[in-house]
Order: C-alpha cells, then structure tokens, then sequence
C-alpha cells in the first residue's frame, strides 16, 4: 500500500506524520522547482509552520518535467524525509498541496499565484538567466522567449514578472519572492533580473511598482541532501510500512538564513527555526565559499582519484588536509563574518562531510559546474587576487573541473551542464598542454574577464591543471 490521505493515519510509529489537519490548510506559498532540497528544506519549515498557520501550504510547480507530480500527486502531495545519522529519523512531510505542471496549465499557475503570500524557488544557478556580471541575460533563449510571449513564460524570471503585473493590475500588494538557490545575493539579483525583464517588456510603470513595493530577501539555504536512491526507498517504506514513490534524503543539519523582510511573518519564521537576519551575505558567502567551494574542490579532485563519494574522498588524506588548509587560510580571509565563529564553522563543515550515514556522490555535485564555480572559487579568488593574496590553492577546484570535462569527453559520457555542448567542443580541441587552460579561460559565460587576464590565477590553474596530485600537496 502506498503513502496517501487515505493511509497516512496506518503509518507505522515512531515516525512522525503532519502535527496539523491537511485538509484545513490553505495554499499561500508557491514554489518554484519541486526537487529533492526544497522538498527536504523549504518544504520542512513550512510543515511545521503549518501547525501554527494554516494558509502556508505549499503549491509546488515544476517549470519543465512532470516526474515529481506523477510520483506525488497518487500521495496527496505526501511523502517521507529520512535524516540520515547514526541515529536515523524518518518522518512524512504534508506541506505541498498539490504540485503543479507550469507547460500543461499556465493560467493554473497564475491563479495559485494570485492567492501568493510567498514565492520561493530552487531553480539552480542556471534557472537565473544571468551573465557572469550578475545581470540577466537578455539575449537568453529563455528570456527571448518570454519577452515574444509573456502571458506563457519559461523561465523563472519570466514567472515572477508576469504575476506581480498581474497583482498590480488586480491591485493587489506583491507577493515575497525568496530565492533559495547558492547564489551570491540571490535576492538582489533576482530583483534586478525581474526590474530588467519588466523594462524589457516596456512596462515602465510595472518596473517602477516592483522596485517601490516587492520584497526580494537574500536567503541563504543548507542542508547536504543526496540524490534518492532505492536503498532510501526500502528504508522509508520499511520505516512507514507503506511505500513512497520519492521520499528524499538528508543530513538532520539544516539551515535556512532570510533577510528581514518578512513583516509580521518574521516571528513565525523564526519559531519554525529559520534565522530572521538583518543581513544575509555574511552566512551566504562564508556558506557559499566554505562549503560549496570545498565540495566542488572535493567533487572534481576526489573524482580524479577514483572516489565516489564525499565521506569516500574525506577519508583520503590527500583530499581532506588540502580543502581544510584552502578553507582556512585562503577562503576564511575574504570572509567579513563577525558574527560566526569562522573556525567553528569550518570544523563543522569537515565533520557534516564525514558522515558516514550519508552517501553523497561527488558526481551529483560535479553537475553544473559551469554555473557553480564563480560562486563557489571564482568570486574568493578575484577578492584574495585584489587583496594581494595567493589564489593556488582555490585554482585547484577549477583546473580539476576542466580535468574533469576532458575525461568525461574522452570517455563518451554524457556532461550535466547547461554548457555541455560548448564544454564538449573545448574538450574535443585539448591536448594536455597548458593552451588547454587557455581553451576553458576563454568561456566568458564561466569565467570573468577580470579574474582571466590576472597571471597568477592563470599559471596556479595551468599547474594544477598539468598535475594534480602535486598541487594537492599545497
Ligand atoms: C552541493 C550542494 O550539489 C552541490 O553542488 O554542493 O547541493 C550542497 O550539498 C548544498 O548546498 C548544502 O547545503
């Protein structure tokens, strides 16, 4: 039997199921990217808020592919969040409502749109639309697009616009939109994007609306949430007693930093366990740098030596002595965080990345790469470049990402990356020699012009790039 409405009253104790009675909740939030970290982070806030506050249920749409609502729709929206730890918990989540499909029913969206208290989205990096200076792209095939039909966008941005103009014509006030994606000033500039696109649009007046009346919080999300994997399937439906399509996975560590800009909701939030903070970039460049940087550094380099997984290239000591000296003394300096214990920080990053409960493929985090590595290495080595410190060690992360597109190109296999067909041509025309670098250096779209013209940045990724395993002793 399968996790639903009808059975969630048989699931099996101690497992926890919705503290709230689902059919009295009402849709306020809708989100925008319905996979497994929102539904093993946002989605868990808003459940235990929904004890408290009824009209914060979940309307999650998916931009593209309907996996997610074939495998939750049959439940109700329910489904099961393992934490993984020595001392495992499982408990089902009833905070999504309903998950909707954007392609097949747009005005479907809109209307859930109009009743919006929040829209939040897990779009990834590359759901943004945006040059490497941070703005959006308008010559984006996405953005074109929507531009040529705004009542029917694609992308997120295109969304955001489309429904605050319809708030503003119903007069109506804006919804919040909180981006929860690893980006640097995730808020800011998905503001600015939605501004350009309503301007682009030649809707001045909406342009100037949104700017005078729409929040955009900065928020800063983390949890380490693995891929779903049948071994998670058998444990929850072993745990439940019932079977779930697509529970998902993650370490009981989570953390969910939103700038106050929250109005009353601010003391909600912060019962639910979310940080009100008047300022977000602090946690979400030590976060972004420290542990997004460290596992993208982790992820290419560990692949190269044949490991698999995070706790995997942790137990190399290779692998772990060189990301704890990068995050101390080459990331920790651009940090201005004096509000966290910088040293405390890293030492809990390196221990959340030993969890042995947690199988975490470093191929998972290898995805995207074209997208992640300003956030994560790029944006701290022009920083430490124009501070005067060295930048060999936050190099390594990157001339492993080129090794790795080479490898994965010369092995036939397939690149998970926006950019793959442009990687692919790169990789196609290198040869091992250091003009490689030169190649992969002259990707506008990863690579700031800034950081690329700067010799010291070139030659310590050339180095790394001819051998890594000597860089690694760095
Ligand atoms: C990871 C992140 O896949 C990746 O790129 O670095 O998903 C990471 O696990 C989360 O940001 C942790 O909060």
């Amino acid at each position: 039997m399968r996790l639903s409405n009808l059975t969630l009253a048989q699931v099996r104790a101690p497992v926890r199921t919705p503290a709230y009675d689902r059919t009295a909740t009402r849709v306020g939030v809708v989100h925008f990217g319905p996979g497994a970290f929102h539904r093993a982070h946002q989605a868990w806030y808003f459940d235990r808020m929904l004890a408290w506050q009824p009209d914060l249920a979940i309307c999650a749409v998916s931009l593209r592919s309907p996996d997610v609502r074939d495998a939750l729709a049959p439940q109700n929206g329910l489904y099961a969040l393992a934490e993984k730890e020595a001392d495992p918990a499982v408990q089902v989540i009833g905070s999504i409502a309903e998950v909707l499909v954007a392609p097949e029913d747009p005005e479907a969206v809109f209307a859930r749109l109009d009743q919006a208290r929040y829209v939040t989205s897990t779009v990834t990096e590359k759901g943004y639309c945006l040059t490497t200076g941070g703005e959006l792209d308008l010559g984006h095939p996405d953005i074109r697009r929507d531009l040529e039909t705004p009542g029917r966008p694609v992308s997120l941005v295109g969304w955001i616009t489309e429904a605050l103009r319809r708030c503003k014509a119903a007069g109506r006030p804006p919804f919040t939109t909180i981006s929860c994606d690893n980006l640097s000033d995730n808020g800011l500039k998905l503001r600015r994007g939605v501004i350009r696109f309503a301007e682009a649009r030649g809707e001045v007046d909406l342009a100037a609306w949104i700017e005078a009346k729409a929040a955009f919080p900065c928020s800063m999300v983390d949890s380490i949430t693995p891929a779903t994997d049948d071994a998670l399937r058998e444990q929850v439906a072993a745990a439940l007693g019932l079977t779930d399509a697509w529970p998902v996975q993650r370490e009981r560590f989570v953390q969910w930093v939103v700038e106050d800009s929250l109005g009353a909701d601010a003391a909600l939030f912060a019962r639910a366990g979310v940080t009100v903070a008047r300022a977000v970039a602090p946690f979400e460049r030590a976060k972004l740098r420290l542990l997004n940087g460290a596992h993208s550094t982790l992820a290419y380099a560990g692949l190269d030596l044949g490991h698999e997984t995070v706790s995997g290239a942790m137990g190399d000591p290779r692998l772990a002595s060189f990301v704890e000296r990068m995050m101390r003394q080459d990331v920790a300096p651009s940090l201005d965080a004096p509000e966290l214990d910088v040293p405390a920080y890293v030492g809990e990053v390196l221990t959340r990345f030993r969890n042995p409960a947690i199988v975490h493929r470093l191929s998972q985090i290898a995805w995207d790469g074209s997208q992640k590595l300003r956030f994560r290495l790029l944006e701290t080595a022009s920083e430490a470049l124009a501070a005067g410190r060295p930048v060999d060690r936050l190099a390594v992360g990157v001339a492993a990402w080129m090794r790795f597109v080479v490898r994965q190109h010369r092995a036939g296999a397939a690149l998970v990356d926006p950019l793959a067909d442009t990687l692919a041509a790169v990789a196609a025309s290198c040869d091992g020699s250091d003009a490689d670098v030169d190649r992969f250096l002259a990707l506008e779209s990863v690579f700031p012009p800034a950081l690329v013209g700067q010799h010291p940045f070139r030659s310590a990724a050339a180095h790394a790039y001819a051998d890594l395993e000597a860089a690694l002793k760095l």
